[in-house]
């Protein structure tokens, strides 16, 4: 039996606690079903965040899991393992599971590069998921999910990848335990990192939208999401106006523009080079890549331009370099970051390996993404989670037949929201409904509950960071009016809901500025 000191331990923060204090306390109140549920959302509750890595199809999901894993551990390109979720958590022995559809698990040996097999020994319509655990421990806050492609899978792969989104099952649950509906209603990962790459498609939008359906829609409660514009060392800058010819400024110009598309289910894309990330963390980049490179920046000029062209050159063109040396740098840095290298090298002769593969590092844009992954998920955790397993309890007593346990949990949950310490709760899910298209919002209004419960930082919050407290005070006042007039005239009962909790989001923020002065 779990004990809410037990759960404690591990909980991210406060309004986790509340949340879980909740559970443990309506444990007795609930039918055998519902409490197994319950047991479920403590579960979660104590586990590191779940962030998955969504998007279309070789769009570069893996690779950027590399990434961010540091380590090279997710198969990419090819193979059939590219087509299943797999889930990346801390563990204190590195170990591969394959997860079959009727429970059973099998250990997966890793290949000879310490990788997950691209390809399963056995009947791979049977396999549900496969869990790695590993010792990296950027996994001890975060829990990594490599998704398939939703793009462009067929519906099974879909349908599997949606219910397997965090819906893995807990080790000593016993698998009757949880019907469907529980296991959805607690199922979903609690935050997105959206993959697109150059132009969003008609197909991207889609992906996204199931995405956020498959997660958000459920009940399964809020879907944080942030996106990347993944290899933007790959977009041709004259086709970008206002790029002056240079890659990342356009890849710059290219994600606003998506982050217009994509709004308001994201907040900003950002341009990013998963395959230098995972050459640069992974151990992928060696001292003989750089040796390699500082040959090829002793070749003159016009040699150089001339093999930059195009891949087939730059590994055809007679040279001293052996050709399959140059296959393995295009493989690890492509022409881009290859000609990032040479650059760097032609500049500073004396680089060592090592400084060179922080320079390629810092050209991934990958410092970019963890600092938004902090700031957006990390930072939060505490009332993603919260607000997750609360969302969760309430589908759980939604889906049970019985109207007083429906009533005892909608009453905890009041008595629970009703402090002021858990309004952070309330805004979470007034965020949610407006950036899942739940609740329609004008645009700028949308974008003013994206930034109020978007931060926990005043400034931030206010989009008046650096401003001073009078200001800040006489804004949140002005706004909590506003929003209060808003939420009784001139908005449908969606939008009031959602006005009455910025409102007093503002008048939160106004209190606590002035307690400040
Ligand atoms: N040039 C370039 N290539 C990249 C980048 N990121 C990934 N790739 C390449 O794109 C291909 C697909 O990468 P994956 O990471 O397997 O993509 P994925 O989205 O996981 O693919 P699926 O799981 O099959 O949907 C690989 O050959 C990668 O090396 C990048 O930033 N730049
Ligand atoms: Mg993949």
């Amino acid at each position: 039996m779990t004990t809410a000191t037990d759960q404690q331990q591990h909980l991210a923060g406060p309004l986790s606690t509340a949340v879980a204090q909740l559970c443990v306390r309506l444990q007795s109140q609930v039918s055998a079903r519902t409490a197994a549920g319950f047991r479920e959302v403590l579960r979660r509750l104590s586990a590191p965040l779940q962030v998955a890595v969504a998007g279309r199809i070789k769009s570069g999901k893996s690779t950027l899991v590399n990434a961010l894993i540091g380590r090279r551990v997710a198969p990419t390109d090819i193979g059939e393992c590219t087509r299943l979720v797999t889930r990346f958590q801390y563990g204190t022995v590195d170990r591969v599971e394959v997860i079959f559809n009727d429970g059973r698990k099998q250990v997966l040996p890793f290949d000879a590069g310490g990788m997950i097999p691209a390809t399963l020994d056995v009947d791979f319509d049977e396999v549900s998921h496969l869990e790695a655990y590993l010792t990296n421990a950027v996994l001890r806050d975060l829990t990594v999910i490599d998704t398939p492609g939703l793009g462009s899978l067929d519906a099974a792969s879909v349908a599997r990848t949606e219910l397997l989104l965090g819906a893995a099952k807990p080790e000593e649950t016993e698998s009757n335990e949880l019907d469907d509906t529980s296991r959805n209603a607690v199922a979903g990962a609690e935050a997105v990192l959206y993959v697109v790459t150059q132009g969003v498609r008609a197909d991207d939008q889609q992906a996204l939208a199931a995405f956020t359906a498959a997660t958000a829609s459920r009940d399964a409660g809020p879907v944080n999401a942030i996106a990347v514009l993944n290899k933007a060392d790959t977009i041709a800058p004259e086709s970008v106006s206002g790029a002056d010819g240079d890659v990342w400024k356009a890849a710059s110009l290219l994600a606003e523009k998506q982050a217009l598309t994509l709004k308001p289910r994201v907040a900003d894309v950002l341009p990013v080079i998963g395959l230098l990330a995972e050459s640069a963390e992974s151990g992928g980049f060696t001292s003989a890549d750089a040796d390699a490179l500082r040959q090829l920046a002793g070749l003159d000029e016009m040699t150089w331009e001339m093999m930059l062209v195009s891949a087939d050159i730059f590994t055809t063109w007679e040279c001293d370099v052996p050709s399959g040396t140059r296959v393995r740098l295009l493989e690890k840095l492509d022409l881009y970051g290859i000609g990032h290298a040479v650059n760097a090298l032609r500049e500073e002769p004396e680089l060592t390996a090592g400084a060179l593969r922080r320079k390629l590092l810092d050209a991934s844009g990958l410092a970019g993404v963890r600092a938004r992954l902090d700031a957006v998920f990390r930072a939060r955790a505490d009332g993603i989670k919260a607000a997750a397993a609360l969302a969760s309890v309430t589908a759980l007593a939604q889906a049970s037949g019985d109207p007083g346990e429906r009533q005892r949990v909608h009453d905890a949950i009041e008595v629970l929201l009703a402090k002021p310490e858990a309004h952070a709760l309330r805004l979470l899910e007034a965020l949610t409904l407006v950036t899942s298209g739940a609740v329609a919002m004008p645009e700028d209004l949308a974008e003013e509950v994206l930034r109020v419960g978007g931060s926990a930082d005043i400034g931030e919050q206010l989009g008046m960071k650096g401003r001073p407290v009078n200001e800040l005070v006489a804004y949140s006042l002005e706004r909590a009016g506003w929003w209060r007039s808003f939420a009784s005239f001139g908005a449908t009962p969606a939008q009031s809901r959602v006005a009455h909790v910025v409102h007093r989001a503002y008048f939160l923020v106004w209190q606590r500025l002035r307690g400040q002065t």
